[in-house]
Protein backbone atom coordinates (compact mmCIF):
# COMPACT_ATOMS: atom_id res chain seq x y z
CA UNK A 1 0.00 0.00 0.00
CA UNK A 2 1.36 3.55 -0.83
CA UNK A 3 1.71 5.68 1.77
CA UNK A 4 0.69 9.50 1.60
CA UNK A 5 3.08 12.02 3.43
CA UNK A 6 0.83 13.89 6.14
CA UNK A 7 3.29 16.68 7.39
CA UNK A 8 2.54 19.32 9.59
CA UNK A 9 3.65 22.68 8.41
CA UNK A 10 6.72 24.26 9.72
CA UNK A 11 6.86 27.18 12.60
CA UNK A 12 5.55 29.98 10.42
CA UNK A 13 8.36 32.66 9.80
CA UNK A 14 9.67 35.35 12.18
CA UNK A 15 9.84 38.61 10.30
CA UNK A 16 13.14 39.62 12.14
CA UNK A 17 15.58 38.99 15.00
CA UNK A 18 14.16 39.21 18.39
CA UNK A 19 10.65 40.41 16.78
CA UNK A 20 7.51 39.03 17.32
CA UNK A 21 4.41 39.38 14.95
CA UNK A 22 1.85 38.36 17.10
CA UNK A 23 -0.40 39.39 14.40
CA UNK A 24 0.96 38.93 10.61
CA UNK A 25 0.00 41.48 7.95
CA UNK A 26 -2.17 41.16 4.91
CA UNK A 27 0.71 42.04 3.09
CA UNK A 28 2.86 39.09 4.41
CA UNK A 29 0.21 36.63 3.67
CA UNK A 30 -0.09 37.21 0.28
CA UNK A 31 3.27 37.14 -0.44
CA UNK A 32 3.73 33.56 1.18
CA UNK A 33 1.53 31.49 -0.86
CA UNK A 34 1.13 27.74 -2.68
CA UNK A 35 0.43 27.20 -5.82
CA UNK A 36 -0.21 23.79 -6.08
CA UNK A 37 -1.03 21.27 -9.65
CA UNK A 38 -1.71 17.91 -9.95
CA UNK A 39 0.09 16.06 -13.06
CA UNK A 40 0.31 12.00 -14.12
CA UNK A 41 3.07 10.46 -13.74
CA UNK A 42 2.17 7.09 -14.44
CA UNK A 43 -1.37 7.46 -15.83
CA UNK A 44 -1.70 3.70 -16.78
CA UNK A 45 -2.01 0.87 -14.19
CA UNK A 46 -2.88 -2.70 -14.92
CA UNK A 47 -5.45 -4.23 -12.53
CA UNK A 48 -3.38 -7.58 -12.46
CA UNK A 49 -0.61 -6.56 -10.58
CA UNK A 50 0.75 -4.03 -7.85
CA UNK A 51 1.47 -2.03 -10.21
CA UNK A 52 -0.35 1.91 -9.05
CA UNK A 53 -1.41 4.69 -10.96
CA UNK A 54 1.40 7.31 -9.85
CA UNK A 55 0.48 11.53 -9.50
CA UNK A 56 2.43 14.57 -8.51
CA UNK A 57 1.39 17.15 -6.81
CA UNK A 58 3.65 19.99 -6.95
CA UNK A 59 3.88 23.62 -5.16
CA UNK A 60 5.73 26.25 -7.08
CA UNK A 61 4.74 28.50 -4.18
CA UNK A 62 6.40 30.05 -1.46
CA UNK A 63 4.94 28.47 1.41
CA UNK A 64 3.62 24.74 2.41
CA UNK A 65 0.12 24.26 1.45
CA UNK A 66 -2.85 22.00 2.40
CA UNK A 67 -4.77 20.14 -0.46
CA UNK A 68 -7.41 17.19 -0.45
CA UNK A 69 -7.38 14.89 -3.19
CA UNK A 70 -10.06 12.65 -4.27
CA UNK A 71 -10.60 9.99 -6.73
CA UNK A 72 -12.82 10.49 -9.05
CA UNK A 73 -14.78 7.26 -11.11
CA UNK A 74 -14.99 7.42 -14.56
CA UNK A 75 -15.92 4.24 -15.67
CA UNK A 76 -14.36 2.53 -12.94
CA UNK A 77 -15.90 1.80 -9.63
CA UNK A 78 -14.69 3.39 -6.58
CA UNK A 79 -15.94 0.02 -5.10
CA UNK A 80 -14.32 -2.65 -7.25
CA UNK A 81 -11.41 -0.77 -8.93
CA UNK A 82 -10.45 2.19 -6.84
CA UNK A 83 -11.19 1.48 -3.29
CA UNK A 84 -9.53 3.97 -1.38
CA UNK A 85 -11.84 3.55 1.59
CA UNK A 86 -14.09 0.76 0.53
CA UNK A 87 -16.13 1.14 3.72
CA UNK A 88 -16.47 4.95 2.55
CA UNK A 89 -17.18 4.53 -1.49
CA UNK A 90 -17.03 7.68 -3.16
CA UNK A 91 -16.93 10.13 -0.11
CA UNK A 92 -13.74 10.16 1.06
CA UNK A 93 -10.74 12.66 0.67
CA UNK A 94 -7.04 12.64 1.55
CA UNK A 95 -5.41 15.99 2.49
CA UNK A 96 -1.80 16.22 2.92
CA UNK A 97 0.89 19.21 3.22
CA UNK A 98 2.64 19.78 0.01
CA UNK A 99 5.86 21.64 0.61
CA UNK A 100 7.05 25.10 -0.72
CA UNK A 101 9.36 24.46 -4.39
CA UNK A 102 8.52 20.63 -3.91
CA UNK A 103 6.17 17.99 -4.54
CA UNK A 104 4.14 15.18 -3.35
CA UNK A 105 3.55 11.74 -4.93
CA UNK A 106 -0.06 9.85 -4.41
CA UNK A 107 -0.49 6.43 -5.69
CA UNK A 108 -4.22 5.55 -5.79
CA UNK A 109 -4.44 1.85 -4.82
CA UNK A 110 -5.49 0.10 -8.04
CA UNK A 111 -7.85 -3.24 -7.12
CA UNK A 112 -7.59 -6.83 -8.69
CA UNK A 113 -10.65 -8.21 -9.94
CA UNK A 114 -10.99 -11.31 -12.33
CA UNK A 115 -13.96 -9.77 -14.94
CA UNK A 116 -12.63 -9.22 -18.28
CA UNK A 117 -13.86 -5.82 -18.93
CA UNK A 118 -12.70 -2.80 -21.09
CA UNK A 119 -10.12 0.03 -20.27
CA UNK A 120 -11.33 1.74 -17.22
CA UNK A 121 -10.64 5.66 -16.50
CA UNK A 122 -10.80 7.60 -13.29
CA UNK A 123 -9.83 11.20 -12.32
CA UNK A 124 -7.66 12.75 -9.62
CA UNK A 125 -9.14 15.87 -8.70
CA UNK A 126 -7.58 18.51 -6.15
CA UNK A 127 -9.04 21.33 -3.94
CA UNK A 128 -8.40 23.91 -0.82
CA UNK A 129 -10.12 22.59 2.49
CA UNK A 130 -13.03 24.90 3.21
CA UNK A 131 -11.16 25.40 6.49
CA UNK A 132 -8.11 26.79 5.13
CA UNK A 133 -7.50 30.22 4.70
CA UNK A 134 -8.58 31.45 1.05
CA UNK A 135 -5.86 32.79 -1.00
CA UNK A 136 -3.16 30.84 0.58
CA UNK A 137 -3.45 28.05 -1.54
CA UNK A 138 -3.42 28.57 -5.37
CA UNK A 139 -4.38 25.51 -7.98
CA UNK A 140 -3.45 26.24 -11.25
CA UNK A 141 -4.27 22.52 -12.32
CA UNK A 142 -6.33 20.47 -10.24
CA UNK A 143 -7.36 17.37 -12.29
CA UNK A 144 -5.29 14.48 -13.52
CA UNK A 145 -6.49 11.14 -15.50
CA UNK A 146 -5.47 7.84 -15.34
CA UNK A 147 -6.91 4.69 -16.63
CA UNK A 148 -6.69 0.79 -15.47
CA UNK A 149 -5.66 -1.62 -17.76
CA UNK A 150 -7.75 -4.95 -17.89
CA UNK A 151 -5.70 -8.22 -17.34
CA UNK A 152 -8.53 -10.55 -17.03
CA UNK A 153 -9.25 -13.25 -19.42
CA UNK A 154 -12.51 -16.10 -19.94
CA UNK A 155 -11.71 -19.09 -19.88
CA UNK A 156 -13.90 -20.96 -23.21
CA UNK A 157 -13.73 -24.71 -23.96
CA UNK A 158 -16.92 -26.86 -24.94
CA UNK A 159 -17.84 -30.15 -23.45
CA UNK A 160 -16.76 -33.72 -24.57
CA UNK A 161 -17.06 -37.18 -24.05
CA UNK A 162 -14.27 -39.58 -22.80
CA UNK A 163 -13.83 -43.44 -23.16
CA UNK A 164 -14.01 -44.44 -19.12
CA UNK A 165 -10.13 -45.39 -19.00
CA UNK A 166 -9.06 -43.14 -21.79
CA UNK A 167 -7.68 -40.21 -22.11
CA UNK A 168 -7.53 -37.36 -24.65
CA UNK A 169 -6.07 -34.17 -25.19
CA UNK A 170 -9.00 -30.75 -24.61
CA UNK A 171 -7.84 -27.59 -25.65
CA UNK A 172 -9.64 -24.30 -23.63
CA UNK A 173 -9.36 -21.42 -25.05
CA UNK A 174 -8.55 -17.75 -22.69
CA UNK A 175 -10.01 -14.68 -24.49
CA UNK A 176 -10.47 -10.92 -23.36
CA UNK A 177 -13.42 -9.06 -23.00
CA UNK A 178 -13.18 -8.46 -27.06
CA UNK A 179 -13.29 -12.07 -27.75
CA UNK A 180 -9.64 -11.84 -28.85
CA UNK A 181 -7.26 -14.85 -27.67
CA UNK A 182 -4.94 -13.94 -25.02
CA UNK A 183 -1.01 -16.10 -25.23
CA UNK A 184 1.12 -16.96 -22.56
CA UNK A 185 -1.79 -17.02 -19.89
CA UNK A 186 -0.57 -19.90 -17.38
CA UNK A 187 -4.08 -22.22 -16.92
CA UNK A 188 -4.52 -24.58 -13.98
CA UNK A 189 -7.05 -27.17 -13.07
CA UNK A 190 -8.50 -25.86 -9.80
CA UNK A 191 -10.75 -28.64 -8.80
CA UNK A 192 -12.65 -31.22 -10.30
CA UNK A 193 -15.59 -34.06 -9.56
CA UNK A 194 -16.88 -36.98 -10.73
CA UNK A 195 -15.89 -39.67 -13.08
CA UNK A 196 -13.50 -37.40 -14.92
CA UNK A 197 -10.60 -36.20 -13.59
CA UNK A 198 -7.11 -34.40 -15.33
CA UNK A 199 -3.74 -35.39 -16.66
CA UNK A 200 -1.15 -33.15 -16.92
CA UNK A 201 -2.79 -29.97 -15.30
CA UNK A 202 -1.21 -26.72 -16.26
CA UNK A 203 -0.82 -25.54 -19.60
CA UNK A 204 0.27 -22.15 -21.34
CA UNK A 205 -1.79 -20.82 -23.74
CA UNK A 206 -0.33 -20.78 -26.81
CA UNK A 207 -0.08 -18.02 -29.80
CA UNK A 208 -3.64 -18.79 -30.20
CA UNK A 209 -4.98 -18.81 -27.15
CA UNK A 210 -5.09 -22.15 -26.45
CA UNK A 211 -4.30 -24.40 -23.36
CA UNK A 212 -4.06 -28.54 -23.73
CA UNK A 213 -5.64 -30.08 -20.64
CA UNK A 214 -4.94 -33.90 -20.18
CA UNK A 215 -8.37 -35.29 -19.72
CA UNK A 216 -9.41 -38.77 -18.40
CA UNK A 217 -13.00 -40.31 -17.97
CA UNK A 218 -12.43 -42.78 -14.73
CA UNK A 219 -16.09 -44.16 -14.69
CA UNK A 220 -19.94 -44.21 -15.72
CA UNK A 221 -21.23 -40.50 -16.20
CA UNK A 222 -20.72 -37.10 -15.76
CA UNK A 223 -18.21 -34.86 -14.04
CA UNK A 224 -16.28 -31.40 -13.67
CA UNK A 225 -12.75 -29.86 -14.35
CA UNK A 226 -12.95 -25.89 -12.49
CA UNK A 227 -9.69 -24.38 -14.62
CA UNK A 228 -8.58 -21.23 -13.89
CA UNK A 229 -6.43 -18.49 -15.57
CA UNK A 230 -3.01 -17.28 -13.33
CA UNK A 231 -0.32 -14.95 -13.49
CA UNK A 232 2.55 -16.35 -12.39
CA UNK A 233 5.06 -14.59 -10.55
CA UNK A 234 2.48 -11.62 -9.95
CA UNK A 235 -0.26 -11.72 -7.16
CA UNK A 236 -3.63 -12.33 -8.38
CA UNK A 237 -5.22 -14.38 -10.62
CA UNK A 238 -6.47 -13.68 -14.39
CA UNK A 239 -9.94 -15.10 -14.34
CA UNK A 240 -12.98 -16.60 -12.30
CA UNK A 241 -12.61 -20.29 -11.66
CA UNK A 242 -14.74 -21.71 -14.94
CA UNK A 243 -16.04 -25.44 -14.53
CA UNK A 244 -16.48 -27.54 -17.53
CA UNK A 245 -18.66 -30.40 -17.39
CA UNK A 246 -17.08 -33.84 -19.39
CA UNK A 247 -18.84 -37.16 -19.80
CA UNK A 248 -16.77 -40.26 -18.97
CA UNK A 249 -18.66 -43.53 -20.86
CA UNK A 250 -18.07 -47.34 -21.08
CA UNK A 251 -15.96 -48.40 -23.98
CA UNK A 252 -17.77 -50.36 -26.35
CA UNK A 253 -16.60 -54.42 -25.77
CA UNK A 254 -16.10 -57.22 -28.81
CA UNK A 255 -14.57 -60.46 -28.65
CA UNK A 256 -11.51 -60.58 -30.55
CA UNK A 257 -12.46 -63.82 -32.44
CA UNK A 258 -15.16 -62.58 -35.61
CA UNK A 259 -17.06 -65.68 -34.95
CA UNK A 260 -17.67 -65.68 -31.13
CA UNK A 261 -18.61 -61.66 -31.49
CA UNK A 262 -21.52 -62.65 -34.11
CA UNK A 263 -22.38 -65.22 -32.68
CA UNK A 264 -21.61 -64.21 -29.23
CA UNK A 265 -20.79 -68.21 -28.31
CA UNK A 266 -17.54 -69.49 -27.71
CA UNK A 267 -16.93 -72.79 -28.19
CA UNK A 268 -15.14 -75.07 -26.17
CA UNK A 269 -12.96 -77.96 -26.80
CA UNK A 270 -13.58 -81.03 -25.10
CA UNK A 271 -9.98 -81.85 -25.07
CA UNK A 272 -7.54 -78.16 -24.27
CA UNK A 273 -8.70 -75.07 -23.91
CA UNK A 274 -8.66 -72.35 -26.88
CA UNK A 275 -7.89 -68.51 -25.76
CA UNK A 276 -10.35 -65.67 -26.13
CA UNK A 277 -10.06 -62.10 -25.64
CA UNK A 278 -11.95 -59.23 -25.18
CA UNK A 279 -10.62 -55.72 -26.83
CA UNK A 280 -11.36 -52.30 -25.89
CA UNK A 281 -12.87 -49.64 -28.06
CA UNK A 282 -13.76 -46.30 -27.77
CA UNK A 283 -17.10 -44.94 -26.04
CA UNK A 284 -18.37 -44.83 -29.88
CA UNK A 285 -16.81 -47.44 -31.80
CA UNK A 286 -14.62 -45.47 -33.63
CA UNK A 287 -11.23 -46.92 -32.68
CA UNK A 288 -9.72 -49.37 -30.28
CA UNK A 289 -8.53 -47.57 -27.29
CA UNK A 290 -5.35 -48.93 -27.26
CA UNK A 291 -4.46 -48.26 -23.65
CA UNK A 292 -2.77 -51.08 -21.21
CA UNK A 293 -3.49 -52.11 -17.91
CA UNK A 294 -7.01 -51.24 -17.93
CA UNK A 295 -8.73 -54.17 -15.07
CA UNK A 296 -10.83 -56.95 -17.00
CA UNK A 297 -12.23 -59.48 -14.65
CA UNK A 298 -13.12 -62.74 -15.63
CA UNK A 299 -16.14 -64.96 -14.96
CA UNK A 300 -18.18 -67.69 -15.67
CA UNK A 301 -21.72 -68.05 -14.70
CA UNK A 302 -23.21 -71.93 -14.99
CA UNK A 303 -26.83 -73.62 -14.67
CA UNK A 304 -27.27 -77.13 -14.02
CA UNK A 305 -25.54 -79.29 -11.98
CA UNK A 306 -21.57 -79.60 -12.47
CA UNK A 307 -21.79 -82.57 -15.10
CA UNK A 308 -24.35 -79.71 -17.51
CA UNK A 309 -21.90 -77.43 -16.99
CA UNK A 310 -20.46 -75.87 -20.29
CA UNK A 311 -16.89 -75.18 -19.94
CA UNK A 312 -14.66 -73.34 -17.68
CA UNK A 313 -11.72 -70.73 -16.99
CA UNK A 314 -8.32 -71.24 -17.15
CA UNK A 315 -5.78 -68.99 -16.94
CA UNK A 316 -7.02 -65.08 -17.43
CA UNK A 317 -5.04 -62.08 -18.00
CA UNK A 318 -6.54 -59.30 -15.29
CA UNK A 319 -5.26 -55.95 -17.52
CA UNK A 320 -5.16 -55.06 -20.83
CA UNK A 321 -2.19 -55.00 -23.11
CA UNK A 322 -1.18 -51.97 -25.57
CA UNK A 323 -4.01 -52.97 -27.94
CA UNK A 324 -6.68 -53.29 -25.25
CA UNK A 325 -6.91 -56.80 -25.12
CA UNK A 326 -6.79 -58.74 -22.44
CA UNK A 327 -7.17 -62.89 -23.00
CA UNK A 328 -8.35 -65.81 -21.03
CA UNK A 329 -8.08 -69.72 -21.60
CA UNK A 330 -11.65 -71.54 -21.44
CA UNK A 331 -11.69 -75.50 -21.88
CA UNK A 332 -14.84 -78.03 -22.18
CA UNK A 333 -16.61 -79.67 -19.79
CA UNK A 334 -15.74 -83.37 -21.18
CA UNK A 335 -18.22 -84.94 -18.88
CA UNK A 336 -21.00 -82.67 -20.36
CA UNK A 337 -19.96 -84.47 -23.46
CA UNK A 338 -20.66 -87.84 -22.49
CA UNK A 339 -23.92 -86.29 -21.21
CA UNK A 340 -24.89 -85.44 -24.72
CA UNK A 341 -23.65 -88.35 -26.45
CA UNK A 342 -26.67 -89.71 -24.13
CA UNK A 343 -28.57 -87.28 -24.56
CA UNK A 344 -28.36 -84.20 -27.10
CA UNK A 345 -30.51 -81.67 -25.32
CA UNK A 346 -28.31 -80.37 -22.22
CA UNK A 347 -30.32 -78.42 -19.50
CA UNK A 348 -27.41 -76.45 -18.29
CA UNK A 349 -25.45 -73.75 -19.68
CA UNK A 350 -22.49 -71.67 -18.87
CA UNK A 351 -22.03 -68.17 -19.71
CA UNK A 352 -18.39 -66.37 -20.08
CA UNK A 353 -18.32 -62.84 -18.96
CA UNK A 354 -15.42 -60.12 -18.83
CA UNK A 355 -16.46 -57.26 -16.86
CA UNK A 356 -14.70 -54.08 -17.40
CA UNK A 357 -14.29 -52.79 -14.30
CA UNK A 358 -13.99 -49.30 -14.04
CA UNK A 359 -17.32 -48.76 -15.42
CA UNK A 360 -19.08 -52.18 -14.57
CA UNK A 361 -19.92 -53.24 -18.31
CA UNK A 362 -20.04 -56.87 -18.78
CA UNK A 363 -19.62 -58.67 -22.24
CA UNK A 364 -20.97 -61.59 -22.18
CA UNK A 365 -20.75 -65.18 -24.61
CA UNK A 366 -22.70 -68.57 -24.32
CA UNK A 367 -19.76 -71.34 -23.87
CA UNK A 368 -20.60 -74.67 -25.60
CA UNK A 369 -18.63 -77.25 -25.67
CA UNK A 370 -17.79 -79.66 -28.55
CA UNK A 371 -15.18 -82.10 -29.82
CA UNK A 372 -12.48 -79.96 -31.98
CA UNK A 373 -11.67 -80.80 -35.59
CA UNK A 374 -8.30 -82.58 -35.94
CA UNK A 375 -6.56 -82.30 -39.15
CA UNK A 376 -4.41 -85.41 -38.57
CA UNK A 377 -1.30 -85.61 -41.80
CA UNK A 378 1.22 -88.48 -42.02
CA UNK A 379 4.82 -86.55 -42.65
CA UNK A 380 6.02 -88.95 -45.51
CA UNK A 381 2.33 -88.46 -46.61
CA UNK A 382 1.68 -92.44 -46.96
CA UNK A 383 2.56 -95.04 -43.97
CA UNK A 384 5.16 -97.82 -45.10
CA UNK A 385 4.39 -100.88 -42.99
CA UNK A 386 6.81 -103.40 -43.26
CA UNK A 387 6.17 -106.99 -42.49
CA UNK A 388 6.90 -108.06 -38.41
CA UNK A 389 9.58 -109.57 -39.45
CA UNK A 390 11.41 -106.87 -40.93
CA UNK A 391 10.71 -104.50 -37.33
CA UNK A 392 8.91 -101.76 -38.53
CA UNK A 393 8.67 -98.35 -40.29
CA UNK A 394 9.01 -95.13 -38.48
CA UNK A 395 6.50 -92.32 -39.64
CA UNK A 396 6.26 -89.11 -38.31
CA UNK A 397 2.24 -87.61 -37.32
CA UNK A 398 1.32 -83.37 -37.13
CA UNK A 399 -2.02 -82.66 -36.69
CA UNK A 400 -3.86 -79.04 -36.04
CA UNK A 401 -6.46 -79.36 -33.39
CA UNK A 402 -9.31 -76.50 -34.11
CA UNK A 403 -12.50 -75.86 -32.50
CA UNK A 404 -15.25 -75.38 -35.13
CA UNK A 405 -14.99 -71.61 -35.17
CA UNK A 406 -11.48 -71.96 -35.91
CA UNK A 407 -10.05 -71.22 -32.99
CA UNK A 408 -6.52 -73.12 -32.15
CA UNK A 409 -6.66 -75.85 -28.95
CA UNK A 410 -3.50 -75.41 -26.77
CA UNK A 411 -3.06 -78.18 -24.60
CA UNK A 412 -4.86 -80.94 -26.31
CA UNK A 413 -3.17 -84.46 -26.70
CA UNK A 414 -4.36 -86.72 -29.39
CA UNK A 415 -4.74 -90.77 -29.82
CA UNK A 416 -4.22 -91.77 -32.93
CA UNK A 417 -5.35 -95.51 -33.91
CA UNK A 418 -6.10 -97.61 -36.67
CA UNK A 419 -9.69 -98.77 -37.49
CA UNK A 420 -9.45 -102.39 -39.43
CA UNK A 421 -12.61 -103.26 -40.17
CA UNK A 422 -11.82 -103.89 -43.45
CA UNK A 423 -8.32 -104.50 -43.43
CA UNK A 424 -7.91 -106.95 -41.09
CA UNK A 425 -4.63 -106.35 -39.06
CA UNK A 426 -3.40 -104.58 -42.02
CA UNK A 427 -1.15 -102.38 -39.65
CA UNK A 428 -1.14 -100.98 -36.45
CA UNK A 429 0.44 -98.30 -35.11
CA UNK A 430 2.33 -97.44 -31.72
CA UNK A 431 4.81 -94.94 -30.08
CA UNK A 432 6.33 -95.19 -26.40
CA UNK A 433 3.50 -93.16 -25.04
CA UNK A 434 0.87 -95.51 -26.47
CA UNK A 435 2.47 -98.70 -24.95
CA UNK A 436 3.67 -101.09 -27.15
CA UNK A 437 3.44 -103.01 -30.37
CA UNK A 438 0.53 -104.18 -29.64
CA UNK A 439 -1.95 -101.27 -28.29
CA UNK A 440 -2.39 -100.06 -31.70
CA UNK A 441 -2.07 -96.64 -30.19
CA UNK A 442 -0.50 -93.70 -30.94
CA UNK A 443 -0.36 -90.46 -27.78
CA UNK A 444 0.83 -87.08 -29.02
CA UNK A 445 2.18 -84.84 -26.51
CA UNK A 446 0.38 -81.51 -26.26
CA UNK A 447 -0.94 -78.87 -29.10
CA UNK A 448 0.87 -75.90 -28.84
CA UNK A 449 -0.95 -72.61 -28.57
CA UNK A 450 -1.19 -72.81 -32.80
CA UNK A 451 -3.43 -75.80 -32.33
CA UNK A 452 -0.20 -77.64 -33.43
CA UNK A 453 1.71 -80.98 -32.43
CA UNK A 454 4.16 -83.61 -34.70
CA UNK A 455 5.15 -86.51 -33.00
CA UNK A 456 6.73 -90.53 -33.92
CA UNK A 457 4.52 -93.48 -34.72
CA UNK A 458 5.80 -97.03 -35.86
CA UNK A 459 4.24 -98.81 -38.27
CA UNK A 460 3.78 -102.65 -38.71
CA UNK A 461 1.54 -105.34 -40.51
CA UNK A 462 1.05 -109.19 -40.53
CA UNK A 463 -0.05 -108.42 -44.46
CA UNK A 464 2.18 -109.91 -46.85
CA UNK A 465 4.66 -108.11 -48.48
CA UNK A 466 3.56 -105.93 -52.16
CA UNK A 467 0.26 -105.27 -50.18
CA UNK A 468 -0.96 -102.09 -51.31
CA UNK A 469 -4.61 -101.58 -49.47
CA UNK A 470 -6.11 -98.20 -47.09
CA UNK A 471 -6.07 -98.00 -43.15
CA UNK A 472 -7.82 -95.91 -41.21
CA UNK A 473 -6.35 -93.63 -38.93
CA UNK A 474 -8.57 -92.04 -36.47
CA UNK A 475 -7.48 -89.38 -34.11
CA UNK A 476 -9.23 -88.22 -31.18
CA UNK A 477 -8.51 -85.79 -28.58
CA UNK A 478 -7.46 -87.97 -25.02
CA UNK A 479 -9.67 -87.53 -23.12
CA UNK A 480 -12.39 -87.54 -24.97
CA UNK A 481 -14.87 -90.67 -24.43
CA UNK A 482 -16.24 -91.47 -27.78
CA UNK A 483 -14.41 -91.42 -31.56
CA UNK A 484 -15.69 -89.46 -33.51
CA UNK A 485 -15.71 -90.09 -37.31
CA UNK A 486 -15.58 -86.79 -37.72
CA UNK A 487 -12.07 -86.35 -36.34
CA UNK A 488 -10.93 -89.46 -38.83
CA UNK A 489 -8.45 -88.74 -41.39
CA UNK A 490 -7.82 -91.46 -44.13
CA UNK A 491 -4.44 -92.51 -45.01
CA UNK A 492 -3.32 -95.14 -47.35
CA UNK A 493 -0.81 -97.70 -45.81
CA UNK A 494 1.34 -99.62 -48.08
CA UNK A 495 3.28 -102.46 -47.04
CA UNK A 496 6.68 -103.10 -48.49
CA1 LIG B 1 -7.78 -8.77 -13.11
CA1 LIG C 1 -11.81 -3.72 -13.07
CA1 LIG D 1 -10.93 -6.88 -14.82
Amino acid sequence: MPTFPRRKPPPRRRTGAGAVAAIESLEERRLLSAVISIEAVQPVANEGTLTSAEFRISNSGDDWGLVTWTVIPGSASLVTDLPQYPDMPGGETHTLWVPAGGAVHIMPTIMNDFIPEPEETFSVSLSVPVEWGLGLVEITSGTANGRIEDDDVMLVGGSTTITAGDTLEWVVRAIDYYGKAVSGVPVYVEGGQGPVGTLFPHDLTDGNGEARIGVRGTGNGWGYVTLRAYDDGKVDARSRPSSFWHQSAPPVMKWTVPQMESQQQVQAPFDGQVRIGVELWKYDGSSRLEKAGLRIEWGMDHSGDWGERQGDLGDSAGLTDESATAHAWVGGNVVQRMFRDMDPTPTGSTTLWAKYALTHTFKRATVRAVAPVIDLRVGTNALRALPPEYGNHKATLSATVNTPQGLPVAGCRLVVTTLEATDDLLGFIYNNGGGGPGSNTVYSSYSDVNGRVTFPAKVSTFAPVGTVATAQLVAQCARDAYYSWRNADVETIYIT
